[in-house]
């Protein structure tokens, strides 16, 4: 990919899009592609293809490894991993959740006739807001599903704490959460299970994936039987289960991923901190900090963009960037509660809701991963500088000629 270079004239004022080609969010990070090919003709070779196979099994066993955990049960996604695992936990009622998080996370307990019922986060972590929790708890509620979202690990402490009280399941969905640590400790061990994303978008892809880790062994065995079929053993089901199985050939994919992860992550980090260092001192720009005396992948650059200080919105930043062909995102624009069924089911949620109100129409995602260089994100900080100087120009203009 190559773009026009830093001093690009914008797309706005009618010369060509700044990057010939779209430059996405979530562009895959793809690791050795010769090992994978010999992967993928082993898995041919051996006609094993799916039903927990020896790459399912090796992919399980290093995940299991790395993030200092008893079970690892790999699975076809992360949203049915979330229902399989808030189903065995035997979660009904209600379960608390942000609603600051892909819509995913709220979807997996609809599905089961769990209602979701939506807890505001702390405006800086982005997380669940511990003592807004507390507030949430009524009869009815059974658990917890705190999201580590952008890989940033929720209260965790606070969250176990409340769950501990008030006999509730706790659950992290931890789909951005892959590589990062707690207090030295890494995601992936706390609560009673976490569920990891491996889709394509993820800084760790298996195409499309996902997995529960636990240190809990009946939870496991329960997952285990629940991701296939009720299975124990051929033709003896013994339990209500789904197909929530990886295939071999996604398992490789996870592998040979995981083989290049540390460079993935180096990438990620070098391009963080490039964004910081030539956009993290523009007023009503604020990036979303990575704590560095913890382990982080940095998979997401989250710029939040405050209009009044900025002189630009964040919707307008977007409207520019996407003329010059960069696909920033909204993520997660504009909160679950604010999508269907949700906003019919809860039309006044938003009351509840100011700091995910406010912070969802401040976020935007910039693109990162391994398919972009420093003269690329060089070339997007030269947009956003243009474009806010191009406001701040128009406002100075329209103030001196009321
Ligand atoms: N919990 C949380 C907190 C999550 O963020 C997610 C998923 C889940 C649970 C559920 O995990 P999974 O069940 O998916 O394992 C994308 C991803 O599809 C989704 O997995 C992810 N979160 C979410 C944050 O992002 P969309 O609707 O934005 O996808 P889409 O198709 O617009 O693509 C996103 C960007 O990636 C685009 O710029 C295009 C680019 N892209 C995408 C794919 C698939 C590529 O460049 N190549 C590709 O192959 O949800």
């Amino acid at each position: 990919m190559t773009a026009t270079g830093a001093q690009t004239q914008l797309a706005l004022f009618g010369s060509q899009p700044a990057f010939p080609e779209p430059v996405h969010v979530g562009r895959p990070n793809i690791g050795d592609r010769a090992a994978l090919m010999q992967r993928f003709e082993d898995i041919l070779d051996s006609r094993w293809l799916t039903n927990r196979g020896r790459q399912v099994q090796e992919f399980e066993k290093r995940l299991a490894e790395r993030l200092g955990v008893k079970h690892c049960i790999a699975m076809c996604n992360a949203t049915i991993a979330l229902e399989i695992v808030t189903r065995a936990l035997e979660m009904k009622g209600e379960v608390i959740v942000p609603s600051m998080t892909f819509i995913a996370t709220a979807h997996a307990l609809q599905w089961q006739e769990i209602t979701p019922v939506f807890c505001d986060i702390d405006p800086d972590t982005h997380t669940l807001d511990v003592e807004r929790v507390e507030e949430m708890i009524t009869p009815r509620t059974t658990g917890i599903v705190g999201v580590h979202v952008w890989g940033r690990p929720c209260d965790i402490e606070g969250l176990t704490d409340i769950a501990k009280r008030n006999n509730l399941k706790l659950v992290f969905d931890a789909a951005h959460a892959i590589g990062c640590g707690h207090r030295g400790r890494a995601i992936g061990g706390f609560g009673d299970a976490e569920v990891f994303s491996f889709h394509a978008t993820k800084v760790l892809n298996s195409f499309e994936g996902g997995a529960v880790t636990t240190n809990d062994d009946a939870l496991a065995e329960k997952v285990r039987l629940m991701q296939n079929f009720g299975f124990a053993g051929l033709d003896n089901a013994i339990h209500i289960g789904t197909n929530g199985k990886m295939s071999e050939i996604s398992a490789a994919m996870g592998i040979v991923s995981l083989d290049s992860f540390d460079d993935f992550v180096a990438c990620n980090k070098r391009n963080y901190l490039q964004y910081l260092n030539e956009l993290g001192d523009i007023p009503g720009l604020r990036f979303v900090r990575y704590d560095e005396n913890e382990s982080n992948n940095y998979q997401y650059i989250v710029l939040q963009v405050d209009e009044e200080k900025a002189g630009l919105s964040r919707d307008a930043l977007i409207k520019v960037l996407q003329a010059e062909n960069v696909l920033a995102r909204r993520y997660f624009w504009p909160g679950c509660h604010r999508m269907q069924p949700y906003r019919s089911y809860y039309p006044h949620a938003h009351l509840l809701l100011p700091n995910t109100e406010k912070v969802a129409s401040q976020l935007l995602i910039l693109p990162t991963g391994t398919t972009l260089g420093a003269t690329e994100i060089a070339t997007i900080c030269a947009i956003v500088r243009q474009a806010l100087a191009l406001a701040a120009q128009v406002s100075q203009h329209l103030a001196s000629h009321p």
